[in-house]
């Protein structure tokens, strides 16, 4: 991202895809944080923020989601791909505000709207590669990877009209530590480029972030940022609702933050899953402003 280009922060104070509320605060927690004037600070220009409100209720028999608050769900991603279309039509660079994971699938399906290719990196303790029979939850925010690949019975196309699948070879998962059986196959059966904690742990962080950007930037139109603050070990991040041991370390999730600015490949990203309800002392509302900095270039010297 570079400063000329305006950032169109879209808060989506959204929460019905977790197992538990709390990720509907997380926006304005993090404004009470600065994250507006750290942009700011940092040189950046924002177009006027934009918050998506759940209004309707999903109606459409076309497609029927067995899960739970799926209509919630849909509706929120309806409303927030049309808008992630708009401002990403506009030339911004559109900054997608959780709100829990599911709202990921309104993210994609604006962004592949047009057709194209788009590289996604998805960084989580998750691979939220489970579909409508492998979910052991029925939580929304399991699935949004598998629709966004055309795995799921719910398709991008559902939520935006003409929206395109992504391409499996085009897609990385950093720091998965948590998977189910059905991800696991799905992973494997599409090749997916999946670096979990070990792979981390045994070529490092950086070797692993430039790899994701070589096989995310190569023959793409641009490369979405899935960010999911449960990558993070709980220890630094405890405020998210599926925490999981063993993650990134303090300066592992900074320094890949500030590699992927340094690459500049960035066009669009989701940040999701802070629950200021779980936190301690604002710890992970903090670090996650904190993120964003290094994610827009925000150095110690
Ligand atoms: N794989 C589990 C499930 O599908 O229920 C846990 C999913 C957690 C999803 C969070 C957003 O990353
Ligand atoms: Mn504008
Ligand atoms: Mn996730
Ligand atoms: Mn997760």
């Amino acid at each position: 991202m570079d400063k000329s280009q305006l950032i169109s922060l879209i808060k989506v104070p959204f929460g019905y895809g977790a197992g538990r509320m709390g990720s509907e605060l997380g926006p304005e927690r993090l404004l009470r944080w600065g994250l507006i004037e750290q942009w700011k600070e940092l040189g950046y220009v924002l177009d006027e923020p934009s918050r998506i409100l759940l209004k309707d209720q999903w109606s459409d028999k076309a497609v029927s989601v067995p899960l739970k608050n799926a209509s919630k769900v849909l509706s929120i991603c309806t409303a927030l791909a049309s808008e992630v279309k708009l401002k990403r039509d506009e030339g911004h660079f559109p900054f997608i505000l959780g709100g829990d994971h599911s709202i990921a699938m309104g993210s994609l399906a604006g962004l592949t709207a047009d057709g194209g290719s788009l590289g996604v990196i998805w960084m989580d303790a998750h691979s939220d590669l489970n579909t409508e029979e492998t979910t052991p939850s029925r939580n929304m925010h399991g699935i949004p990877l598998a629709v966004g690949l055309g795995r799921a019975a719910l398709r991008l196309s559902h939520i935006y009209d003409g929206a395109a699948d992504i391409d499996p070879s085009k897609t990385v998962l950093i720091a998965a530590r948590e998977l189910d059986p059905g991800e696991k196959e799905l992973i494997k059966e599409l090749g997916i480029h999946c670096y979990t904690m070990h792979e981390i742990d045994k070529l490092g962080i950086q070797k692993v972030i430039d790899e994701a950007v070589d096989i995310t930037s190569s023959g793409t139109d641009g490369v979405h940022l899935s960010f999911d603050i449960d990558s993070i070990d709980p220890t630094e991040a405890p405020g998210t609702g599926t925490p999981v041991q063993g993650g990134l370390s303090y300066r592992e999730s900074h320094f890949a933050m500030e590699l992927l600015y340094e690459a500049g490949i960035i066009t669009s990203c989701d940040f999701v899953e802070v629950n200021p309800r779980l936190d301690r002392n604002n710890r992970t509302s903090k670090l996650a402003v904190d993120l964003i900095g290094s994610l827009f270039g925000k150095r110690i010297l």
